[in-house]
């Protein structure tokens, strides 16, 4: 009954409760993507213990399934992310916002997603990710490195102006919990 309760308070605060959806947290390595999952499972940062397949991770809450990938250099990976788009709902894509020697790197693997057919319709939640860390770019300067100018907006309406692709980049720390609890709520008003 605890853990029905703790696993409620956890996808209301991301608002996903109720939601059946494939989410896939794509990204490139080191960017945070599987201490998001940890925390997402555990509530808490833990050591990773390594697993027979490095480049992914999976998480299974109530009706929701979280899926890890790395992009970049890992040929096995793109091809078991592929393999998965068919049926994903939606893309959580994590930057490292202190590494800007690979924000063009980070770039080019999201531009290669949002241009390929399988994701056209696939709500993209961006995450600039460490901003605990006092060298983290800004919003403003992630934006333009990634391209992101035209974005959907952060305000939570479906529909607004039909057409506007969903795709939003919201700052956050996983480490310390800040920013991508309102990320994930935006994701959430995409999914069913
Ligand atoms: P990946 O799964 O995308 O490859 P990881 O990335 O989740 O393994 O994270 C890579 C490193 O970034 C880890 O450090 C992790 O602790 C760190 N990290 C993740 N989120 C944050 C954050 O919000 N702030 C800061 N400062 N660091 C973060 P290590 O040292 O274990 O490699």
């Amino acid at each position: 009954m605890f853990l029905i309760d703790w696993w409620y308070n956890v996808l209301a605060s991301l608002g996903l409760y109720h939601k059946n959806a494939k989410i896939l947290f794509l990204g490139l390595d080191n960017a945070g993507k599987t201490t998001l999952l940890h925390m997402l499972k555990e509530n808490r940062v833990q050591v990773h213990v390594p697993t027979i397949h490095p480049n992914t991770d999976e998480l299974i809450i109530g009706k929701i399934k979280f899926k890890t990938f790395d992009l970049g250099g890992h040929e096995t990976a793109r091809r078991l992310w592929q393999d998965y788009f068919t049926t994903v709902d939606g893309v959580v894509y994590l930057v490292d916002a202190i590494d800007r020697g690979r924000f063009p790197e980070a770039k080019k693997e999201l531009d290669a997603l949002l241009t390929s057919d399988e994701l056209c319709d696939v709500p993209f939640l961006v995450l600039g990710n460490k901003i605990d860390m006092p060298s983290a770019a800004s919003e403003e300067e992630l934006k333009y490195a990634l391209g992101l100018v035209d974005t959907y907006g952060k305000e939570t309406k479906p529909d607004k102006d039909g057409g506007v692709r969903p795709i939003e980049l919201f700052m956050c720390s996983v480490i310390r919990r800040m920013g991508y609890h309102d990320g994930f709520k935006w994701l959430s008003q995409f999914l069913s």
